[in-house]
């Protein structure tokens, strides 16, 4: 089999998204999810100028030489761009192989080592009140595993508050929204909310917090203490991890299980994190991870450190990374858990699939390939729109983590 073509399609329904088709002379296709939230033109540019045209003539078979190939031929290594155009092939070239071989993506991993993959869905609310309300949502779905994060008096606005309830959208404008914040008052206030949870529904369920990048060493360290009491299963990018020592002294501080990696590229992001068991769950997943081919490898390191996976599953993630991603967990040995925002109507018609939701857990359906398409005519109908995620700044206006 040899690829004969492959385009970047561009497509708007509410958020952007970036996908790759690859084509063979034996008619078979392939699709790969390339998207970069807020930065997706640089990814289709990379793909369209400097990949597409070492693809042509290929062995879409030859998955990892053509990796290796695209990761070591570049000269210029990692970093996220890279890594998701890499992803993007690597996506679409695994759906081909399983295509070719009629079976769904998973059995070329190694089979299923579960039966379903356990999701958590986020809930959210400016107040305690209002986010604990929709802890009983996500509950009444059948979600075991639940995010909460609530608004934080004296901030007018906070990271995972969305303005309608389902859809938490960041990205939200056609330059970079201005968010205030302050760590004293977060650190007083988040104890509280799950305090709330714990009370109102109890023990059975999985709960989940996002510092989203915004703590020291030492104040991730107090957040983990004074959220001990309430068990959560993890909580997330506590503190920012160019400096992967830095997780040492959270480790020191607190027994409350972490996760990081949402923004990780490489194995190389989370090498000293994984090796020393500074975390329990590393979050890379496939867009921005360099496709299955590398997450694999991520995961099986991981699993020798007692790190289990807990794939990233926003909504800037397309269907077809979600698709991909859901293969990867029903196969993973050390499964973690997958994170599930869902897409609004509009991108689940543009991007049919084959995956579903069931008291709790998802499966990816036993589609040929990945099980997720992509119809063209309708992505066509919504143009890109430029769209950033937001700054933040301290209440002096210093520019902070978002
Ligand atoms: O593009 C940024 C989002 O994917 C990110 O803010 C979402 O932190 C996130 C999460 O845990 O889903
Ligand atoms: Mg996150």
């Amino acid at each position: 089999m040899k690829i004969t073509d492959a385009r970047v399609i561009v497509t708007c329904p509410g958020r952007n998204f970036v996908t790759l088709k690859i084509e063979t002379d034996e008619g078979l296709t392939g699709i790969g999810d390339g998207t970069l939230n807020g930065r997706e033109l640089a990814v289709a540019s990379y793909l369209t100028d400097h990949v597409i045209p070492c693809l042509i003539g290929r062995d879409p078979h030859r998955i990892e030489d053509t990796w290796q190939y695209l990761y070591r031929g570049a000269y210029w290594r990692r970093g996220p761009v890279t890594m998701s155009a890499i992803a993007a092939v690597d996506t679409a070239l695994w759906d081909i192989k399983a295509k070719a071989a009629g079976l769904p993506l998973y059995q070329l991993l190694g089979g299923a080592s579960r039966t379903g993959v356990m999701v958590y869905g986020h809930a959210n609310g400016a107040d305690i009140e209002a986010a604990a309300d929709e802890v009983a949502h996500y509950i009444e779905l059948g979600y075991k595993a639940i995010r909460a994060q609530c608004g934080i008096p004296g901030l007018p606005s906070t990271y995972g508050v969305s303005k309608d309830k389902m859809f938490y959208e960041p990205a939200d404008a056609d330059l970079p929204t201005e968010n205030i914040w302050s760590t004293s008052k977060y650190l007083d206030h988040v104890p509280k909310l799950f305090e709330t949870l714990r009370d109102r529904f109890g023990w059975d369920h999985h709960l989940l917090h996002d510092a989203h990048h915004r703590l020291t060493p030492i104040e991730a360290g107090r957040l983990g203490k004074s959220l001990e009491p309430y068990r959560l299963f993890w909580l997330e990018d506590a503190v920012p991890t160019e400096n992967q020592e830095g997780f040492r002294i959270v480790r020191q501080h607190t027994t409350q299980p972490l996760a990081v990696g949402e923004i990780f590229n490489t194995i190389w992001d989370a090498k000293t994190l994984i090796e020393e068991q500074l975390i329990d769950y590393i979050r890379a997943t496939v867009v921005h991870a360099g496709g299955i081919t590398h997450l694999r490898r991520i995961a099986d390191f991981a699993g020798l450190h007692h790190v289990r996976t807990g794939c990233h599953g926003a909504t800037d993630l397309s269907p077809v990374c979600m698709g991909a991603a859901l293969h990867f967990d029903l196969w993973v040995p050390n499964f973690g858990v997958q994170e599930y925002m869902r897409h609004t109507e509009a991108t689940d018609a543009v991007f049919p699939h084959a995956y579903s939701f069931a008291g709790g857990y998802m499966h990816p359906g036993d589609t040929p390939g990945h099980g997720v398409e992509i119809d063209e005519a309708l992505a066509a109908k919504y143009p890109y729109s430029r769209a950033f995620l937001p700054v933040n700044r301290l209440e002096d206006g210093t520019m902070w983590n978002w």
